[in-house]
């Protein structure tokens, strides 16, 4: 999967050449290319924002650095005339909710593209264009107000990247998480068996799988049912 970033604090990035993100880089599975949008400004101080039409607080960013920055990260190369189109996410507090069901569709793509701006905004005509060039998504991480794109677009990635197999050296661990099968995960233990006077719940130690399975599976309903009742269907939150 190739991923483009376009951001004006690239060194926000520099963290996803850790651990199992930066393996997936070395070893051609992720093709992470982050730019700095004032690549593509032409001033003498790299301006990328103005003030807004209409009036109001905060500043605007520019079209124009958004449209060359975003016509060359799309241009498709002689030798790939078969690729899909671009999928293009504009992280935004005003878009649609990002799920893991999010991250599994966009875990398919071939070409993701980040366009990260500041709250106050991008002009709203550079998403009109964008969708010339690739499949739009304003995508959102939750109701609550960042800076700027950047962390949301990191926390993307890495749902993402993950997602994809070669990522995660066991896809089995993909599968008994939170949120895989709309419910919380079970909780965990280690050795020791006592610890500060808290011991493991017996269970775990009996040897019996399917009585172990069976357990964790009502541990994750119950959790569910008292962090996350939203996470279950009608008919299983009100159990006692
Ligand atoms: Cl994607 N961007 C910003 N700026 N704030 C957010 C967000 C995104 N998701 C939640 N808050």
């Amino acid at each position: 999967m190739r991923i483009d970033v376009l951001s004006i604090f690239p060194s926000y990035f520099d963290g996803l050449t850790l651990s199992l993100l930066g393996k997936a880089q070395h070893a051609g599975i992720i093709d992470l290319r982050v730019h700095d949008l004032r690549a593509w400004t032409s001033d003498r101080h790299n301006t990328v924002d103005d003030t807004p039409y209409g009036g109001g607080a905060g500043m605007v960013m520019k079209p124009e650095p958004w449209g060359l920055a975003l016509d060359e990260v799309t241009a498709r190369s002689e030798t790939a005339s078969d690729a899909e189109r671009p999928t293009i996410i504009f992280p935004s507090p005003a878009g649609e909710v990002f799920t893991q069901k999010t991250a599994r569709s966009l875990a398919t793509r071939e070409h993701l593209v980040f366009g990260c701006g500041r709250y106050e905004g991008i002009d709203e005509r550079v998403f009109e264009y964008a969708a010339d060039l690739g499949e739009v998504r304003l995508i959102s991480l939750g109701d609550y107000v960042l800076n700027g794109g950047e962390v949301a677009t990191m926390a993307m990635i890495e749902a993402i990247g993950r997602l994809i197999p070669g990522v995660v050296g066991n896809p089995e661990s993909l599968v008994e998480e939170s949120h895989e099968d709309g419910l919380l995960e079970y909780p965990s233990y280690t050795k020791p068996a006592s610890w500060r006077e808290r011991s493991v719940p017996d269970i775990l130690l009996s040897g019996n799988h399917g009585a172990i399975a069976a357990w964790r599976r009502e541990q994750q309903f119950e959790r569910t049912r008292k962090r996350r009742p939203d996470l279950l269907p009608d008919d299983e939150t009100s159990q006692p």
